[in-house]
């Protein structure tokens, strides 16, 4: 393997070349959603991107270094504000760490015996996501909410149970600014 460089577009997300662009709309997770009324109003008018993100692939072995960036847009289903749909690393025991890059965000973290933690994000924000800890980023802002990524060759994602009953806290408005509250489905 051959050193090698991509570039970064601080304010736009976009990492030129990169191997893989994934585009998630409010459709590749609605459920996850408290608020399904709401959800299905958006729905019959626009089927939302709720964020992309922008991959380059490296080996998949704990000695390379996955690096991505994300950009979750603007805007609420309900009161929830969009998010990532959050995960685990299918290898549990590998950390990341993520870099806010443009506007203002909360970092959602859960482990399986129930400690819970967050983050506020704005640019310059780097935090550490510890081995065995799932994480979820949420746009609480007004504008594009844009974040690096990096983490083992190794990590994969896991999904499972986060898509069927999502995380202890939901963080949702509340006059007009973002607050954690219980999770109804858990
Ligand atoms: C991968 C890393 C990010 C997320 C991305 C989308 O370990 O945490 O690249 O994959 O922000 O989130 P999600 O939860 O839909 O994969
Ligand atoms: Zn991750």
């Amino acid at each position: 393997m051959q050193p090698f460089a991509t570039m970064l577009d601080f304010q736009e997300g976009t990492i030129t070349p990169n191997d893989n662009v994934i585009i998630r709309r409010l459709s590749h997770m609605t459920p996850m959603f408290a608020d399904q009324d709401a959800a299905a109003r958006l729905l019959a008018e626009d089927d939302p991107v709720l964020y992309e993100v922008y991959e380059v692939h490296v080996p998949d072995n704990a000695g390379n270094l996955n690096h991505c960036c994300s950009i979750i847009y603007p805007g609420k289903v309900g009161d929830e504000y969009f998010m990532t749909k959050g995960h685990f690393h299918a290898v549990e025991g590998t950390a990341e760490i993520y870099l806010g890059l443009q506007g203002e965000g909360l970092l959602l973290m859960e482990t399986r015996d129930g400690e819970v933690a967050h983050i506020p994000f704005r640019p310059g924000v780097m935090a550490y996501i510890p081995p065995f800890w799932a994480h979820r980023m949420i746009n609480t802002g007004k504008d594009r909410f844009i974040f690096l990524g990096v983490y083992p060759g190794n990590a994969g994602h896991n999904y499972g149970a986060i898509e069927q009953t999502g995380f202890a806290k939901l963080v949702v408005e509340s006059d007009g600014a973002p607050v954690l509250i219980d999770n109804p489905k858990r």
